[in-house]
């Protein structure tokens, strides 16, 4: 369900700002979770990670982040809620410089900004260090929108556009409430190119597209029975199904069963055969992040496994071509 506010004036040519349009709450319910049993994450690097060669350049496509260990903070010092700037930056009108989101994991954010050279793009810290970002897309009006998933509790969101008199930062601080943090969180985000793609939690010893993955067709708005059988604490969960380009997509698990899990993402429809993608890795306090150059139309990326309880993220570029068994959706037997 989209929540949409009074005061998401928000393209008014002479009145740029970074406004709040609309949130997610559909996918609210971070239930009761076994988080505090979780112990210590540890990350380790598949070497076939590295197998796309310029794992960058498609993190640049989909917003500055690296390969792997988490977003880099592109304005580490500007930390406080309102706006970093200088004589001929960028500039907007700011609204607000605190939200107060809900029970929301997403929140959409939207509006224009004035003199911007090009795209923005966007920070998100967790209390906790948690990180995500990703690419503002901003139309030569200075016009944007993009939608972050949010931690639970207080975060700051950086929102940042350049031109060649400097940097223009504003930091918006949201806080949400009524959720727990899961224990496992996934996020997927691509760009212009990527014509739906779609992100998949595949439980342990489970196929993809069958009752034992969580996506678009078993775990919006309610999810399939993990782990104790009738208690949906345990219940993996995804908050939308973004259809178009950029996403995200979010995948929330509290309460892990023990053994490993298969993060798997198709491209769907006709997208571009470049079209580069990003997973996000939030398991167990740690971020980890894994990027993709090319994922064709009917291409299945697996983009890593994440073993519960050592919280063990191991990413992954491997591509599966399925368009021979493709039908509404792949049928191949992955992971
Ligand atoms: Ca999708
Ligand atoms: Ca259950």
């Amino acid at each position: 369900m989209q929540r949409t506010f009074a005061f998401a004036l928000a393209v008014i040519a002479t009145a740029p700002a970074c406004l709040i349009v609309s949130d997610d709450e559909q996918n609210a319910n971070e239930t009761e979770s076994a988080s505090g049993d979780a112990t210590s994450p540890t990350t380790t690097d598949d070497p076939s990670a590295d197998a796309s060669g310029d794992s960058s350049s498609g993190a640049d496509e989909t917003g500055g982040a690296p390969s792997d260990g988490g977003f880099d903070d592109p304005a580490p010092d500007c930390n406080t809620p309102g706006e970093c700037t200088c004589e001929g930056c960028p500039s907007s009108e700011i609204p607000t410089a605190d939200i107060l989101a809900g029970d929301a994991t997403v929140w959409t954010f939207s509006g224009s900004v004035m003199d911007a050279a090009g795209d923005g793009e966007f920070y998100i810290e967790s209390a906790d260090g948690q990180t995500f970002g990703g690419t503002i897309p901003t139309d030569e009006s200075g016009a944007f929108t993009f939608t972050t998933p949010l931690f639970c509790g207080e975060q700051l969101v950086k929102c940042v556009w350049s031109n060649d008199a400097g940097e223009y930062v504003l930091v918006t601080r949201v806080i949400t409430e009524d959720c727990v943090e899961p224990d496992i969180r996934v996020s997927l985000t691509w760009d212009e190119r990527g014509d739906d793609f779609e992100l998949h939690l595949v439980r342990p010893g489970g196929q993809i597209n069958t009752e034992d993955d969580c996506t678009w067709t078993t775990c919006v708005g309610s999810g399939p029975d993990w782990g104790v059988q009738d208690d949906p604490s345990d219940d993996p969960r995804k908050d939308v199904d973004n259809t178009g380009a950029y996403g995200p997509e979010n995948i929330f698990l509290a309460g892990p069963e023990e053994g490993t899990y298969t993060v798997l993402v198709e491209h769907w429809s006709s997208g571009d055969p470049e079209a580069p993608g990003t997973v996000t890795f939030n398991v167990g306090g740690e971020t980890t992040v894994v990027s993709i150059d090319a994922l064709a139309p009917q291409e299945v990326w697996t983009a890593g496994t994440i073993e519960w309880p050592s919280g063990t993220v191991t990413t992954s570029t491997e591509i599966y071509d399925c368009a021979d068994e493709w039908s509404s959706g792949c049928t191949a037997a992955l992971p």
